[in-house]
């Protein structure tokens, strides 16, 4: 097992930390935790390089982290602290890191996509070599402009991966309430590459589905689409198990649980500790770190 389930073990331990932290009512955003779906973001971010450009959603700490983001900065941001990778201004659900190609998330669903389109299409122009990748829940599907998007993607045959991360739900309601269509026959029928990939509990297999579509890209200049299955643990938006009130089935938390590789690996404790202290330590420094001032409430308006 290479470190990626380190990578994935370091971000769900980093959200574990926010859970326990939130009731000290130190962190000015609402958060959007992603504890049970780390091994996509591991996956799909071991495969691309520093320089391709990753847009994402307000559910976005481990696409963030894993793309290289700074973590004290990660803190800082989630503080309202002046060192925010978006100096404060953003909060949980608009994280951006331009220098490690992390390029911004945004709270409106769906409103990535047509922006990441914009970005590949801006590649291909200036004829540089990377590529995109577009992250976005099932939810996000069903936005008239996620049909847009794919389309003009593909009509320009632009080098982007778009990555649906499918967690079953929006908010509380189940994708089957929600979706008449067949997701593969719909993505296939706009001349785009689709690979579906089951639950996916390991980062190194995601990693491996993800390095070929993303070999096709590189290649042909052609989008690729991929739908990897997970699940989240937690509410929709905030700190809490939300099984109990009925919308999801505690059954498929017990299955995705027992098959859970960042859970059940067998880790080396010495390793733990230093991901531990590097955590702790960057947390430390945030919350040491001054707020914006008011004369810093115009600035970065452009
Ligand atoms: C345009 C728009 N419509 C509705 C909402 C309210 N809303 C916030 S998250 C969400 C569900 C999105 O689900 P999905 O795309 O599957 O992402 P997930 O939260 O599961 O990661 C909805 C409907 C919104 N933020 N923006």
């Amino acid at each position: 097992m290479s470190d990626l389930i380190y990578e994935a073990k370091r971000i769900r331990m980093i959200e574990e930390l926010i859970i326990e932290r939130y009731p000290l009512d130190v962190f000015q955003s609402p958060v959007h935790l992603s504890i049970g779906q780390e091994a996509v973001a591991v996956g799909v971010c071991s495969a691309v390089n520093s320089e391709d450009l990753l847009y994402a959603t307000y559910r976005s700490h481990a696409f963030y982290l894993a793309k290289g983001g700074n973590l004290r900065s990660f803190f800082a941001e989630l503080m309202g602290k002046v060192t925010g990778c978006c100096h404060g201004k953003g909060g949980s659900m608009h994280l951006a890191s331009k220098a490690v190609g992390f390029m911004g998330t945004s709270a409106i669903v769906g409103s990535t996509l047509p922006v990441s389109v914009g970005a590949a299409f801006a590649l291909k122009k200036l004829n540089l070599q990377s590529i995109v990748i577009s992250v976005f829940g099932d939810g996000a599907t069903e936005q008239g402009v996620f049909h847009e998007s794919v389309n003009f993607a593909s009509l320009n045959k632009l080098p982007i991966l778009f990555v649906m991360e499918n967690n079953q739900f929006a908010v509380n309601t189940a994708l089957e309430a929600r979706q008449s269509y067949d997701m593969e026959k719909l993505i296939r029928s706009y001349g785009i590459r689709y690979k579906h990939l089951g639950e996916s509990f390991n980062p190194e297999e995601v990693k491996n589905a993800v390095e070929n579509v993303v070999r096709e890209i590189r290649d042909n200049s052609n989008p690729g689409f991929i739908e990897i299955d997970t699940y989240r643990y937690l509410e929709h938006v905030g700190i809490l198990d939300d099984h109990k009130y009925g919308h999801r089935d505690v059954n498929r938390l017990e299955v995705w649980e027992k098959n859970d590789l960042v859970r059940n690996f067998e880790y080396d404790k010495s390793r733990l500790i230093e991901i531990e202290n590097e955590i702790i330590e960057a947390y430390n420094l945030a919350m040491s770190d001054p707020s914006p001032e008011e004369s810093d409430l115009y600035s970065d308006l452009k």
